[in-house]
């Protein structure tokens, strides 16, 4: 990290006196843990991402708006609190025009990323849904997306089908099974676009990033203390939210798998996830018949981003080795059929 000086006194701490560690989670933006070594307290710095998220002022917005709501729900909720510049604004622009932003630290916590009892998917997908049932009253037109049309399965086809349009025959050729396999189950898309124009469930505030590793555990208890990463809380429907919990916590191994014998289905998990998420939070008739959807309609949209980004010649996802994202691609397919024959 550069600049590091002029960062931290933006945020009123002193650089000769903090530590500063980076972290190796997050796939997206760059993260950091300032310790200051005079009052012991932590933070988390972080560089915000700005070609994902190009609108890093709605973030903090929504942020500060669904803190409000939940804690006129529950004064005693762990809301994410970000700290102001000393020139009272959310962020400090550095002269590369980099947005950072200082979280406090929340102590004796732990995380956990891959998962590994059923408990701890049953107690995922309660903090989860908590979140978004706090959020039930909270006007969803006051919060701005930040990133649009982040869980809009049509476009998501339709930029695939840009992709496929657009990218050299090796590529066509290679990812060609995965393609017809995809244009083979389009009726995942045709059931999104039905709830999209008959309105058949709510928008409700959503998390969007259910991942394990975004809530933090006591590290004591082990029991679910907060959910963080707010940053892509957002106007969407459920399904985005359990559907990306059975996407990753049904199957024991992630989507980096390659042996794709691996890829098989937990239903005490699945179970637990759908038991964790709908104890928390009460929902419509429409919304119980979509149940066994969610996670087919994540790993169809999680199958195809990566796909397209293969296409793309890897412009979004980070990769370690070339063909990273086709093989992603082929895990969530294979996790897609995984689902169909078991839901
Ligand atoms: C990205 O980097 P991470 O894990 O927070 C992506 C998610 C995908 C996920 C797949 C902003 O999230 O939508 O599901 O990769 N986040 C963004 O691993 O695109
Ligand atoms: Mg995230």
């Amino acid at each position: 990290m550069n600049n590091n000086a002029a960062i931290l006194s933006a945020f009123n701490l002193d650089a000769n006196q903090c530590l500063i560690e980076k972290t190796s989670t997050g796939l997206i933006n760059q993260t950091f843990i300032v310790s200051d070594t005079i009052s012991s307290k932590r933070f988390i710095l972080q560089k915000v991402n700005t070609s994902i998220f190009k609108n890093p002022i709605a973030i903090s917005a929504n942020i500060k708006l669904a803190s409000a709501c939940i804690l006129a729900v529950d004064e005693d909720y762990p809301v994410i609190k970000t700290n102001q510049t000393i020139k009272d604004e959310d962020y400090f622009i550095d002269d590369q025009n980099c947005y950072w932003r200082l979280i406090d630290f929340i102590e004796n916590t732990t995380t956990i990323d891959s998962i590994s009892t059923v408990d701890q998917a049953y107690q995922t997908a309660y903090s989860f849904g908590k979140f978004t049932s706090l959020l039930q009253n909270a006007n969803t037109e006051n919060f701005i997306p930040s990133i649009p049309d982040f869980h809009n399965l049509d476009l998501r086809f339709e930029e695939f089908k840009t992709a496929y349009a657009n990218t050299d025959e090796e590529r066509k050729a290679k990812a060609k099974d995965y393609i017809d396999y995809l244009l083979s189950r389009i009726e995942i898309v045709t059931i999104f676009k039905n709830i999209e124009s008959e309105k058949l469930i709510p928008k409700r505030i959503i998390h969007a990033d259910t991942k394990i590793s975004n809530i933090l555990f006591d590290a004591h208890s082990f029991h679910p203390k907060a959910v963080i990463d707010w940053d892509t809380i957002m106007p969407g429907y459920f399904i985005s939210d359990l559907g990306d919990m059975i996407r990753t916590m049904v199957c024991e191994t992630g989507e980096n798998e390659t042996n794709l014998d691996n890829i098989v289905f937990r239903k005490d998990y699945y179970e637990a996830i759908i038991s964790g998420y709908k104890d928390a939070i009460q929902l419509t008739e429409n919304e119980l018949n979509l149940l066994s959807y969610a996670g087919k309609f994540m790993t169809y949209m999680q199958a195809l981003r990566f796909l397209t980004d293969y296409l793309n010649h890897d412009v979004y996802y980070n990769i370690t080795y070339p063909e990273q994202n086709l093989d992603r691609a082929k895990n969530q397919c294979r996790l897609l059929q995984v689902l169909e024959e078991n839901i």
